[in-house]
Parts: structure tokens; sequence; C-alpha cells
């Protein structure tokens, strides 16, 4: 009895790995982003919540518009948090496979800067420009910056749609709804590029975490943490070094990127000299934690909490708060020079966070706010302050929480 019971166990499980091999090869045929080597067959559906036609249909947009065959030089201008690192070097991987020269520049889009001197673009003098992770409102104000010199132009991008400005060639956009229902903030621009374009799995992975989409692809870093004998700790843990050097040390993102195109497994970076920075930042971010409930100021009529950080220090602070405090809105702040820049959390989808983030700074001078549902930043001059709270607070009494907000654009 015992016997046969093993047996058939095995079986079912065998079974269910050759089903997993099939779609395996499928995904690989299908992320070619090439006319010849594409192929549309019919039984391809593997992604959960991916519409497959609209898959195709955007494969198909993309090949478009890079024309692969004729393409020699593109720039990549990406986000510069987890999940834009991480696309960005799946991207740059699949252009170096197909032999297309390719510069990757990250936007710092509080400080509006560069990873690399504008200069580089021009000499670069890309036909081609893809930007990842950055919503319409960054792609507008970095085309009015470096104007014609971008030519025509591709987005993809999972944050809340708007309408591009000072676009002098056209713009191609992606977005998680262009071929999913799957609620964007949880479709990570890392994920999009893997999906779309082939990529590096454990780097995928990084970025999936780093914008907080560990429920919608759970399978997927199942299957990561499995190939690479990665506990669910260690995989936290790949984020958290990336997390610490594109918040912390700036001026050591090109060659974080460098290295992460470079590394083979996920065990070269947990043994890289970028894990005594993550200590560092670790035991800085522990007594921040520990002072937020402390010190943090409280509006119990609103669920809302305000408190402030070191520099650079909001987005992943904000990240762990909320995890904590999954239904109340938690703003932490921090003021780098004369603007307060904020990180916005409310993990519960009962609130717009990019809504909020729009209402808090309307009306304020030199002013930015959006995001996503759950998580959204803004800044403003410090001076207005005591308004941005109030109207985050109006916000929030007007527009009290009451069900779960379901969108897909
Ligand atoms: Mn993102």
């Amino acid at each position: 009895m015992v016997l046969i019971k093993k047996k058939s166990k095995k079986r079912v499980f065998n079974s269910k790995k050759k089903i997993v091999k099939k779609n395996k090869k499928v995904i690989k045929k299908n992320k070619l982003i090439d006319k010849k080597t594409i192929s549309y067959s019919k039984d391809n559906l593997f992604l959960d919540g991916v519409d497959k036609s609209l898959y195709i249909t955007t494969l198909r947009k993309i090949d478009d518009f890079l024309n692969l065959k004729a393409l020699k030089r593109v720039a990549i201008i990406s986000d510069n948090d987890q999940d834009g690192v991480t696309a960005a070097v799946q991207l740059k991987l699949f252009f170096d496979s197909r032999k297309i020269d390719s510069l990757v520049f990250f936007y710092d889009h509080y400080n509006k800067a560069f990873s690399l001197p504008k200069d580089f673009l021009f000499d670069f003098n890309p036909e081609k420009t893809i930007f990842l992770d950055l919503n319409e409102g960054f792609v507008s104000t970095i085309l009015g910056e470096i104007g014609t010199k971008a030519g025509p132009c591709l987005l993809i991008d999972h944050h809340q749609s708007s309408i591009i400005t000072d676009a002098p060639f056209r713009v191609v956009v992606v977005k998680p709804h262009s071929f999913s229902k799957i609620e964007p903030s949880r479709y990570p621009a890392t994920k999009m590029v893997y999906d779309l374009f082939g990529g590096k799995d454990w780097v995928c992975a990084i970025g999936v975490i780093g914008d907080f989409a560990f429920e919608q692809w759970g399978s997927f870093l199942k299957i990561v943490s499995k190939k690479y004998s990665l506990s669910s700790k260690k995989l936290n843990e790949l984020d958290d070094i990336v997390c610490c050097v594109t918040s912390q040390y700036p001026e050591k993102i090109n060659s974080l990127f460098e290295f992460l195109c470079k590394a083979k497994k996920p065990s070269d970076l947990l043994k890289s000299e970028y894990v005594v920075f993550k200590n560092l930042f670790e035991a800085r971010l522990k007594i921040l934690k520990e002072l937020f409930y402390k010190e943090g100021e409280y509006y119990s009529d609103a669920e809302l909490y305000f408190f402030k950080a070191d520099n650079r220090f909001s987005g992943k602070l904000s990240n762990l708060i909320s995890q904590q405090l999954p239904n109340q809105v938690v703003v932490i702040y921090e003021q780098p020079g004369e603007k307060i820049k904020c990180s916005i959390r409310r993990q519960d989808f009962k609130v717009n966070c990019g809504e909020l983030a729009n209402e808090g700074v309307r009306g304020l001078q030199n002013s930015n706010g959006g995001g996503h549902i759950p998580a959204a930043g803004a800044s403003f001059l410090a001076s207005d302050f005591e308004q941005f709270k109030k109207q985050v607070r109006l916000y929030l009494l007007n527009n009290p929480p009451r069900e779960v907000i379901v969108t897909t654009k």
C-alpha cells in the first residue's frame, strides 16, 4: 500500500513538473521581440492575469517600435529604485544579447538629476530611448530637458497614467493594463521587462520585492528561491542591499548596476562589498522605527501618521512601518534641502495614496505628488508643510476609507 501510494504521488509530481517545463519553454519562445522568432501559437497562455492576445499585440507593438534589425544605439532611462535598477539590468542584457549598443541612465526624480552627465547622452546620440518605471510626468520633465536628443521613445511603466507633454517624437506607452488585469502597482516594471523581453529571474525578484508586489508574484518568487536555494530571508536581503545602495549611496548606483549585470547568482551579491552598507543602513533604520512609535504625530480622525526621518530613509522606513500598520496612512518625510520629500503609504487599498499625494500638494508652489494606490510620493517647499498636512487630512476626512479600491488603469 505504502509503495503504491508513494508511486502515485510521485507520478502526480512528475506530471506537474512536465507542465511547468513545457510552459517555461513556451515563455522563452515568446519573449523574443523579433518578428521572425516570435511564435504566436495558440496554447501559450502562461501568465496569471495576462491576456494572451493583448500580450501578443503588445509584443508586436514593441517589436514595431524597436525594429531590432536596424537598431544600433538605444538609451535606457530608468527610475533609481530597486524596480528601476533591476528592470534596466534585464533590458540592458537583452540588448547586449542582440549586440545592440545601449547606455543606461538613472533618473533621481526628487533631485531631477541623472546618474551620468547629460553630455554622455548627447555624445551617445541614441536612435531611440526607452523609459522604465517613470510616470508620464517625469518623462515629460526629462524630455523637456533633453528634447530631440531622445529620438522616438518607448515607456514601460506601471504608475497611474497621465499625459506626456514636450515630446518631439512619438512615445509608445506600455502599461500593465496593455495586456493584463493585474492591478498596476502590483506589476512592477522589472516584471514587465522580464515577461516581455526575458530576463534574469533573481534580479527581477529583487525589484518585485522592492515594489511590494510579492503577494502577486508569490509563485514566481518561490521558483526563484528554490532554484538558488535561498530562504525568503535571504531573498529579502538581496532587496535590502539594492535598496540601501540606491537610496543611501546614489553615487554607487552605476557600479551596482554593472555589478548586477555581471553577477551570475544571488550569492555574488550576498558576498559583495555592498553588504557592509546594508548593515549600517539597517542599524539606523531600527532606531528610526523605534522613534516613529514614540514620536510620530498621529491624527486618529484620519488614521494618519506623520514622522520625520533622516535623509534618504523615508522610502524604506515607510514600507516597514506600513507593513506593521496596513490600515493607517503613514507619511514619512525628510528635508534634504529647501524642499520636503514624503513617502506616503497605506497597504490595505482603501485609500488612493496617489490621489492623496496629488491633493496634498494642490496649489503648492514648486510641488510634485502622485504614485500608486498603496504607495505614493510628494515633494514641496518646506514652508508649505503645514498647508500640506492640512490638505492631506482634509482629503482623508472627505474621502474616508470604505472599500478596497480596484483599478486596472
Ligand atoms: Mn516601480
